[in-house]
C-alpha cells in the first residue's frame, strides 16, 4: 500500500509518514481526529492533521513534560495536567508516589476515547484511582480553581485554534493563580528553529508573572525540526538546583538525572530568544 500522511509543518516544509492502515477518523466537536499505524512510528494520533503523539516517540515528551517539574518540587500531591488526553503526561505523573491526585482537563472527550482504544500504552493510566479526568475548557478550570495545584502542565496542541488562549498572558496569570505558594508550571512550547517570535514572548509573559522562568528542551522526532521547547515558571522552586544525584528511579527512558540538568543547557541560538530585552 502506498499510503501516505503528511503534515505541512511550516508553510515550507512537511514531514510524510507511511501509513499500513487507517485505525479511526472522526470530526469532532473541535477538531479531525485520526489515528493510523504507520510504518515508522507504529501508531500515530493526530489533531487537524498535525501529529500529536506516536508509539514510538511518545515516551521522550510525556517524560520530560511531567518529571523536569515534578523533581524540582519537593512534595508534589496535587497535579493538574491542561489537554492531554492521550494520557501519556498523567500515566508518567502517578509514577510519583508524592502524588495524590492527577487531575485531566481536557477539552474534547473524543481525544480520552480514541487514546483508550487505540494508544493503550499511552492511555493506560487513565482509570487508576489517583487519576481524575474532567471533559471542559482547561482555561474555565483554572480560573475557578484558586491556590489548589502544586503543578500545572499544559500539554496543549500547537497555539491556533482552540489552543491558542493557552499561550498567553491572562492565561498564566490565571495558572499562577491556581497554584498554591510554591507551585510551578510547565508548558510545551513549540520549536525553536520554527516559533521564534512565539518563545521570546512566552518567555517574557512568564517571567512578568512568575519569580522564575526558564526554557529547557528536548528531541521529539515527529515534531518540527525535532527539536522541542518547554517553559517552566515557578513560584520558588528553582529546577536547575535539583540535587540530581537524590533523584528517583522513575523507570524512564528519556529523562534521568543527568538530562534534567542538561536540558537547561541551551545552544547559543536558543539562548537568545530567552535572554532578557
Ligand atoms: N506540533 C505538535 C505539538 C503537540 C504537542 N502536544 C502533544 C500532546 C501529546 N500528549
Amino acid at each position: 500500500m502506498n499510503c501516505w500522511f503528511t503534515e505541512l509543518q511550516t508553510p515550507d516544509l512537511t514531514i510524510g509518514c507511511r501509513v499500513r492502515k487507517i485505525l479511526h477518523h472522526e470530526v469532532t466537536p473541535f477538531q479531525r481526529l485520526a489515528v493510523y499505524d504507520t510504518a515508522q512510528f507504529g501508531r500515530m494520533l493526530t489533531l487537524d492533521d498535525v501529529i500529536q503523539t506516536t508509539i514510538a516517540d511518545e515516551f521522550v515528551y510525556h517524560e520530560m513534560i511531567t518529571h523536569v517539574g515534578l523533581n524540582a518540587h519537593p512534595n508534589p500531591r496535587r497535579v493538574l495536567v491542561i489537554g492531554g488526553g492521550d494520557g501519556g503526561a498523567v500515566r508518567e505523573i502517578i509514577k510519583h508516589p508524592s502524588v495524590e491526585k492527577a487531575t485531566l482537563v481536557e477539552i474534547d472527550a473524543a481525544v480520552i476515547k480514541a487514546a483508550k482504544e487505540y494508544l493503550p500504552e499511552i492511555s493506560c493510566a487513565l482509570d487508576d484511582p489517583r487519576v481524575e479526568v474532567l471533559v471542559e475548557d482547561g482555561i474555565k478550570h483554572v480560573k475557578e480553581h484558586r491556590d489548589n495545584y502544586d503543578m500545572i502542565i499544559v500539554d496543549s496542541t500547537d497555539p491556533v485554534g482552540p489552543a491558542v488562549g493557552l499561550f498567553g498572558a491572562d492565561f498564566y496569570r490565571d495558572v499562577f493563580a491556581a497554584l498554591t505558594a510554591d507551585g510551578l508550571f510547565v508548558a510545551q512550547t513549540e520549536s525553536p528553529f520554527f516559533n521564534r517570535d512565539l518563545i521570546p514572548r512566552i518567555i517574557k509573559d512568564v517571567r512578568d508573572i512568575f519569580p522564575l522562568a526558564c526554557l529547557y528542551l528536548a528531541c521529539v522526532p515527529t515534531y518540527p525540526g525535532g527539536l522541542w521547547s518547554f517553559t517552566m515558571g515557578s513560584k520558588k522552586y528553582d529546577p536547575r538546583q535539583v540535587d540530581v544525584t537524590a533523584l528517583p528511579d522513575l523507570a524512564t527512558r528519556y529523562y534521568s538525572p543527568a538530562v534534567h540538568q542538561t536540558a537547561f543547557v541551551l545552544p547559543p541560538f536558543v539562548a537568545e530568544l530567552v535572554q532578557e530585552r
